[in-house]
């Protein structure tokens, strides 16, 4: 381990465009809430920085779609999005915003800085242009057919219908997002970070010197970096965002990935400025060499923060390295790809309404599932398991039991220790070690296997327990009984200390419940926590089961998504080959009014149908059963079939025709009828 005397940790910066969901929580907000809370309890110091992105093109468009301005977006969901963090307990020492005034000065000058060292280059190019919108587009408003697999909708940057990245001249008929306009070529000016001239160095410092990150994350570098680096545009043709401070750049504005690490700084500036006492000066946090800087990341941003960003910071020359980024991979949900834009997700504000005071289920279901090594998913019924299975039965059982026998028995006071035996001592020996076993993860990023360890110290006490019967032996032999309790005792003391990373809220609700005075994280493994004749508090679940209702709800919730989604992606059948109206005239068409209407026996997918077809009735069967399952609210309805066809017998039962139904976009048959009362047997045509 490096010889540092603090550590500064960033979380990204969420864009403001929208709420955040399960997969912002586990794949970064929560690993890097973990680690601030554990190098806290070490007594380490540590600040943990983040805020929101409100800068970038996709607010602007939000806010054009909605007809309010940028601003309004960005205040909007920066509100949503800190209550969301708040609310699961993410202990950020400073959630501030890029649209501070502290960030538009310290971007500001950072960008000044570059730009009078020379190290930046200067270059104009053609781009298109919106002359509705009034503004250059970037690559992903512009849309056009693939000039590789002919698709129309292609982006500006790739075709999602065959995979090819394209750009955006590539694009056949390009037309604007933003407008539907046909766009045009203007010239302009933009400023560059030359990064193929960093490449040497951070060939080296990445590939030779930090060997030890996340083997997703080195991957990744390595294959940028093989392939080569090229020049970056550091400005963009906007009307959002912070002016370039140079002059001959009116109208421009940073690239949002230009300012957005730089928050990281600008946060760190604006809470220094407020609590000096308690942090110290910025200064120390982002250009002291023994500072340890560690980006909490997704995948998606591992460029930004390996490669791009270590290449400002180095460029600006007063700056620490990051010392690790442990990006993780990206959670699914139900099988399928979280996405904003189709509302496939969970969201934390509206999971905070649904499931009040249980924030750490989710947390723990996360980092049980966390996706650290490869993408994951997030399911409801795992959800339910973990919680039912885990939290209940195992976490909350012990010290429920622990705690509800010390009342019974000794009246609320920590029992003596009495003689150990081996079986005491071995369980002693054991929860000495959870210190080691879940720090060797915790100093490494592997959450999840810290949190196994953490649990596996309530299993080992569960087991105590259901192995020694004390419920049983306090009838009999209350010497032995309280050794057993002491000891259980001092074990859920210390779950109290080791969870406090994971699940802050039951960890204090532990807490409070043993009356425990410090909580220290360098206490672990002691088996005297807890002194004899301690009162504890009242014993309270710390978890409850949750029911099927809740989950499935939920479920139902994302299918009915699902469905929507489907309807909206829905595509018609190609148009069937050419034919006439003498073919068209041969089939015999008709209304029908349904008399009776009821399944076939032993046919999950027949109905059967007697309709008065006004020639004195007929019987037709038809296959829709399983999208009318009351078939009988049918009665009444008129429909439209074809009279003409030969008689077929299905099931024994002989059907005179056949009924006309459309397909829904979910697979859902539809019975077709006319838009007004007509006689029955009326002909159609
Ligand atoms: N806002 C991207 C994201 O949320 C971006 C991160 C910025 S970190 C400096 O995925
Ligand atoms: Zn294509």
């Amino acid at each position: 381990m490096n010889n540092y005397k603090r550590t500064t940790i960033t979380a990204a910066l969420p864009y403001a465009n929208g709420p955040v969901h399960i997969g912002h929580l586990a794949g970064v907000y929560i690993p890097a809430d973990i680690y601030a809370r554990y190098l806290r309890l070490k007594g380490e110091d540590v600040i943990f920085i983040c805020g929101s992105d409100e800068h970038g093109v996709p607010v602007t468009v939000r806010a054009r779609k909605e007809g309010i301005t940028p601003q309004d977006v960005v205040d909007r969901y920066h509100n949503i999005i800190k209550k969301s963090f708040e609310g699961f307990g993410i202990s950020f020492d400073i959630y501030s915003r890029t649209t501070s005034k502290q960030h538009a000065k310290t971007a500001s000058d950072f960008f000044r800085k570059l730009y009078e060292n020379g190290k930046f280059i200067e270059q104009e190019s053609e781009q298109y242009y919106d002359e509705v919108a009034g503004q250059f587009l970037s690559d992903r408003y512009i849309m056009g057919e693939c000039p590789r697999c002919h698709a129309q909708g292609a982006y500006g940057d790739q075709c999602e219908h065959c995979g090819s990245t394209l750009s955006p001249d590539e694009l056949i008929n390009p037309v604007s997002k933003l407008s539907g306009a046909q766009p045009v070529k203007r010239r302009t000016k933009h400023w560059y970070l030359p990064l193929d001239q960093h490449e040497s160095w951070l060939r080296h410092w990445i590939l030779d010197e930090h060997t030890e990150w996340k083997t997703n994350v080195y991957g990744q570098c390595k294959s940028w970096l093989d392939t080569g680096l090229q020049p970056r545009a550091v400005t963009r043709d906007l009307d959002w965002g912070i002016p370039v401070p140079v002059e001959g750049a009116d109208g421009k504005v940073l690239y949002v990935w230009f300012d957005a690490p730089i928050g990281y700084i600008s946060n760190t500036q604006e809470l220094c400025a407020a609590y000096p006492d308690r942090f110290g000066s910025w200064e120390q946090w982002w250009q002291s060499p023994d500072t340890r800087l560690v980006h909490f990341i997704g995948k998606d941003n591992i460029v930004f923060h390996c490669i791009v960003f270590p290449a400002m910071l180095k460029a600006e020359g007063s700056y620490i390295l990051p010392d690790n980024v442990p990006a993780n991979e990206f959670l699914n949900l139900e099988g399928n790809k979280i996405s904003t834009s189709k509302n496939w997700a969970v969201w934390l504000n509206e999971y905070l309404e649904d499931f009040p005071g249980q924030q750490d289920v989710l947390r723990y279901t996360l980092t049980a599932n966390a996706p650290e090594t490869k993408d994951n998913d997030f399911t409801w019924r795992d959800f339910q398991a973990r919680n039912n299975n885990e939290l209940v039965a195992v976490l909350g059982n012990f010290v429920n039991r622990a705690l509800v026998l010390t009342h019974k028995y000794f009246g609320g006071r920590v029992p003596t220790a009495g003689a150990l035996t081996e079986q005491d001592q071995a369980v002693l020996d054991e929860m000495a070690q959870t210190r080691r076993n879940v720090e060797q993860y915790l100093d490494v990023f592997r959450f999840r296997d810290a949190q196994k360890e953490a649990m596996n110290l309530a299993r080992l006490g569960n087991k105590y327990l259901a192995d020694t019967e004390p419920w049983k032996l306090a009838k009999t032999d209350l010497e032995r009984t309280a050794t057993i309790l002491n000891l259980s005792l001092q074990i859920s003391a210390n779950l109290a200390i080791v969870f406090q990373p994971f699940l802050p809220f039951s960890a204090k609700k532990l807490q409070d419940m043993l009356q425990l005075q410090t909580c220290n994280w360098n206490d672990l493994g002691r088996a005297d926590l807890l002194s004899e004749g301690h009162r504890i508090g009242q014993a309270e679940l710390l978890f409850s089961k949750i029911d099927d209702q809740p989950i499935e709800q939920q479920i139902k919730r994302l299918e009915d998504i699902k469905k929507a989604n489907e309807m909206e992606a829905y595509q018609p059948e190609p148009i069937k080959a050419a034919t006439d109206i003498e073919q068209f005239d041969k089939v015999d068409i008709r209304v029908g009014t349904v008399l009776e209407c009821q399944k076939v026996p032993k046919a999950d997918k027949l109905l059967q149908f007697k309709l008065d077809d006004g020639m004195g009735g007929r019987t037709i069967l038809s296959g829709i059963a399983k999208s009318y399952p009351e078939p009988e609210k049918l009665v009444g309805m008129q429909v439209i079939f074809i009279a003409n066809f030969p008689p077929r017998k299905l099931r024994g039962i002989e059907s005179e025709g056949m009924i006309l139904s459309a397909v829904n976009a979910d697979g859902q048959l539809v019975l077709v009828q006319p838009s007004k009362p007509v006689k029955p047997g009326s002909q159609v045509g």
